[in-house]
């Protein structure tokens, strides 16, 4: 059993700096060491390099900003995620911010005739340059990889779409921009919002996702957006939003997906040391990652 690690430190994709340094406090906060204890043989590839930027060119292409420095890392990550599949080992990437899941799937998604994708996130990061409130890439990875966007966004690896709609859940939403909203009921995406969790309960939640994606996928993508989970357990990310998943839930949620043997790759996103208590997101991160990969107490 082999995991291997990438680090993305990007942090164009939105505006809080300090995003970059999430592989560095993941990997403070114990992961490799954590996931050797479940008898991984565990291979950190170190960090994608990110090209920083020239002043000038901040917003480009009218409401995508960054677009070329996201597009380059995309192309780098994408090239990285596709070596170590075809090495047999599990792709684990930490970010970085949400725009890394673009060159993520574009890197994974050739490998699969029907890749699943299960979003973990506050948002639906679903949005276009058209419809985008804030011009961050970071709200628009999903619909980047459904084949909605920019061409230097959504053809990474050559190829487009990333996934199909009917192979995706959501789950945690609970700060979705209109346009979002549009997408999700034209295309028919699956989305357990904070309503449904609260309801159902997340033991129900994970097992109809589950078994949503179990049938008709030959793998799935765990995209985990650290801001899913409640501010008040995960303060470290740069768009808290009240009212999410708890600590305890998300846990248990790893626990099924586990038990599941549905997750073929994974990344953890949005952790920003500078904006957390003591290393607290990413300690959650990782102990979320002990669950996912089978810690049992007994
Ligand atoms: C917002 C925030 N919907 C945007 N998105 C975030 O800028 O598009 N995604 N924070 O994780
Ligand atoms: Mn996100
Ligand atoms: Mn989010
Ligand atoms: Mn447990």
């Amino acid at each position: 059993k082999q995991i291997s690690i990438i680090g993305v430190p990007m942090d164009l994709g939105q505006s809080r700096r300090g995003v970059d340094m999430g592989p560095s406090a993941i990997r403070y906060a114990g992961v490799v060491e954590r996931l050797e204890k479940l008898n991984y043989e565990i291979h950190d590839m170190g960090d994608i390099e990110i090209g920083r930027p020239s002043k000038d060119e901040e917003v480009n292409d009218g409401n995508l900003k960054y677009l070329r420095a996201v597009s380059e890392a995309s192309d780098k990550l994408a090239l990285e995620v596709n070596r170590v599949i075809e090495s047999k080992s599990f792709p684990l990437i930490f970010g970085g911010d949400h725009s890394i899941a673009i060159g993520t799937l574009a890197g994974i998604s050739k490998h699969y005739k029907n890749l699943g994708v299960i979003w973990y996130d506050a948002h639906g990061d679903l949005n276009t340059s058209e419809t985008s409130p804030s011009g961050n890439i970071h709200g628009m990875p999903l619909a980047v990889s459904l084949g909605i966007g920019h061409p230097a966004l959504i053809n990474i690896a050559g190829y487009s779409p990333k996934v199909r709609p009917e192979n995706i859940v959501i789950i945690g939403a609970r700060s979705l921009d209109e346009g979002e909203r549009v997408l999700i009921r034209e295309k028919g995406i699956k989305v357990y919002t904070m309503h449904e969790i609260d309801r159902l309960g997340m033991t129900k939640v994970m097992e109809e996702a589950v078994s949503y994606l179990k049938s008709k996928t030959d793998g799935v993508h765990l995209s985990l957006d650290l801001d899913g989970i409640d501010p008040s357990d995960a303060p470290g990310v740069g768009t808290p939003v009240l009212g999410g998943i708890s600590y305890r839930e998300s846990h248990l949620a790893m626990e099924i997906l586990e038990e599941s043997n549905i997750i073929t790759s994974a990344e953890f996103v949005e952790v920003n040391p500078i904006l957390d208590e003591r290393n607290k997101t990413a300690t959650v991160a990782v102990a979320l990652m002990g669950s996912l990969f089978g810690e049992k107490l007994l």
